[in-house]
């Protein structure tokens, strides 16, 4: 990833700290025409501006000092959001709930009371907590105590694992910042803020889904809300390492080339990065701004599915040391070969939701990821996408521990309003956000822009600014985007949209045998691609509820799924210019859009699992396909 520009005090708007003043709406945060002024002036120049006391994020924030907030938080529903406006639907200058008023006489009027109200578990979403809370969309407040013990000169702040969708946060009474965007982390200072003892934090936290967001009002996946990720206080010296990409040169497997970016007043101590078991210790020197650049030769093991190497990399300066498991392994796009450490490989893949399994719920444990992963290898994958939206940490570094190689992807799904610049901008940020989190995971080789997108102009523009601004982050890794699929001919598929000319791995969704067709129209297709690329099919597949039994005509019948798959994989050895297949999905998981009862239940079941472990007919048939492609 390349290193920000500008100096050690940069942000991401998404992520805001709020000064004092009246409160903000949200819509607000995305009118500022100002910051979108600097961020589009500084966008031409390929860095993100200096705009505001807020920090980018902190890297490997699970392993800094400091204190977790999981747990029991106390929360308030509240659907008509009058913790937040008045009768009048304007902002209470005071934040609201976010005050947390306690009455001082007995005749106060204060109709809420944070400690009298009930408890939801972080992280977590709350629709799988309560029963009434199932389907809730609309605002949540959290609240939860702590004490904080000081150390002189040190900093501390607050992290976020994620909280979907908006958040707004509030330390001791006042507002401290907010977030939009549900699947990546952010955080806030509050080295000035935060006592030793009896600090209240409130987070409101809101799911409405509005039709300029991202992702947009339209989804095929549950809008899990909440604290669903951890919540930790950090803390770490005056000066410290906030950030760093350590990784293989593109193209050079015996070069680490990256850079570190210290935070603080000590901007210009020096910079150690050590790797143990490979006997290095190599030490830089910031600039003015704090940015070490870092290069050096090393042999390494390379990291690759079936050797997934990983090594401990410490990164020092002055009084702080982070200490991360980083592989290292270059991934290129050679005419239509995918090289993996400069050999060619084929994906042997499929799409993992973050749905957890036998409870059904947002993931966000080790143990639930690990299932996942397990499972996808069962079918002998060694490449998983994580649609649609980035998934907690745990999956990407489980996935480097476990040898799966990883496509992460921000929620720009399906019809977006692509002319609204406000969205664009959220989509920059989510994305921002993404790929600062995981650019030292080797198991992550390809960024997805979007997935199903219409084709046109103003798409075109919005999905262009995004690979420019994901190429621009990290030029290690390799951009895609599921595309749709386009007929030359009814019996002709061929490869082609505007968008796969800047991509460098194309991908295409289809559902012959399913949407597109029965089954038997799998075996009449033919493929065409417009490109000298590496080609992905990012997705194919067929609904059936495990145990549900009958003829291979018959929908939602195990037989009907395996009879597509087993048409499908006769179809991809057809296809001569094949990098990859991802099939559609690991298991069943929760969505608005199937109701049908007794079957669907509210959940897609395209899994390979249903949702409780049950291996469907077509798990075997694509685990036995994939144990063949070499
Ligand atoms: C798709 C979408 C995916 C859906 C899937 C389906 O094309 O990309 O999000 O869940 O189809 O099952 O319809």
């Amino acid at each position: 990833m390349s290193p920000p520009g500008g100096p050690a005090n940069t942000t991401f708007v998404n992520s805001r700290p709020l000064t004092s003043g009246p409160a903000r709406r949200y819509s607000d945060v995305f009118s500022m025409s100002i910051l979108r002024t600097l961020l589009s002036a500084a966008l031409c120049l390929g860095v993100i501006p200096a705009c505001a006391a807020d920090l980018e994020l902190i890297q490997n924030a699970a392993r800094r000092d400091g204190i977790s907030l999981n747990g029991p938080w106390h929360a308030i529903v509240d659907p008509y959001e009058s913790g937040y406006l008045d009768y009048r639907y304007r902002p209470y200058a005071d934040g609201g709930f976010g005050a947390n008023k306690k009455p001082k006489t007995k005749s106060d009027l204060i109709e809420y009371d944070f400690d009298s109200s009930p408890t939801l578990n972080v992280p977590g979403d709350w629709n799988t907590q309560r029963p009434e809370l199932l389907l809730y969309e609309g605002t949540i407040w959290y609240k939860r105590d702590f004490d904080c013990a000081k150390q002189p000169g040190h900093r501390i702040f607050v992290w976020f694992g994620a909280a979907n969708y908006r958040a707004m946060v509030f330390l001791n009474g006042t507002k401290i910042g907010e977030h939009a965007g549900g699947f990546t982390p952010f955080q806030f200072e509050i080295t000035d803020k935060v006592r030793e003892k009896g600090n209240v934090i409130i987070v409101k936290v809101d799911d409405q889904r509005k039709q300029e967001f991202i992702p947009t009002v339209m989804t095929d996946w549950w809008n899990y809300g909440g604290l669903t990720r951890e919540v930790r206080i950090i803390d770490v010296p005056g000066t410290f390492v906030q950030d760093y990409s350590i990784q293989l040169e593109k193209g050079r497997q015996s070069h680490v080339a990256g850079w570190v970016r210290l935070n603080g007043a000590d901007l210009r101590q020096k910079v150690t990065v050590r790797i143990p078991e490979a006997g290095i210790s190599r030490t830089f020197t910031p600039d003015e701004t704090g940015l070490a650049r870092v290069s050096f030769d090393a042999t390494l093991s390379l990291w690759a599915p079936e050797s997934p190497k990983l090594y401990d990399v410490i990164v020092e300066a002055g009084a702080d040391h982070v200490t991360d498991r980083i592989g290292f392994r270059t991934i290129e796009a050679k005419g239509r070969d995918l090289l993996l450490n400069g050999k060619p490989i084929r994906l042997r893949g499929v799409s993992v939701h973050a749905e957890a399994p036998f409870r059904a719920g947002r993931v966000f444990s080790e143990a639930d990821g690990r299932t996942l992963l397990n499972w996808a290898k069962e079918v002998n994958c060694n490449f998983v996408r994580l649609p649609h939206y980035p998934h907690d940490e745990v999956m990407t570094r489980l996935a480097d521990e476990m040898g799966l190689l990883v496509w992460s992807e921000v929620p720009v799904y399906w019809t977006i309003s692509w002319e609204n610049p406000d969205t664009l901008h959220n989509a920059e940020h989510q994305l921002t956000e993404m790929i600062s989190r995981d650019k030292n995971r080797a198991s992550v080789i390809l960024w997805s822009v979007a997935n199903e997108t219409p084709r046109g102009d103003a798409r075109l523009k919005f999905l262009t600014t995004l690979v420019e601004r994901a190429r621009t982050l990290d030029s290690t890794r390799l951009i895609t985007a599921a595309l749709e699929t386009h007929y030359a001919d009814p019996r002709t598929i061929v490869v082609e949209d505007p968008l796969g000319q800047y991509l460098d791995v194309v991908s295409c969704n289809e559902y012959i045998g399913w949407y597109d067709g029965a089954p038997e129209k799998i075996d009449t297709i033919t493929w065409q691609t417009a490109y000298e690329k590496p080609f992905v099919l990012s997705e194919f597949g067929a609904d059936a509820q495990a145990s549900r039994h009958g003829d291979e005509f018959t929908r939602f019948t195990e037989e009907n799924q395996a009879d597509v798959y087993r048409r499908q994989v006769a179809m991809f050895k057809r296809i001569p210019f094949l990098t990859g297949t991802i099939a559609w999905v690991l298991v069943d998981f929760r969505s608005p859009r199937r109701p049908l009862a007794g079957i669907q239940d509210y959940f897609n079941r395209k899994g390979l699992f249903s949702d409780r472990g049950e291996r469907k007919q077509a798990f075997y048939i694509l685990r036995d396909y994939y144990k063949s492609v070499k």
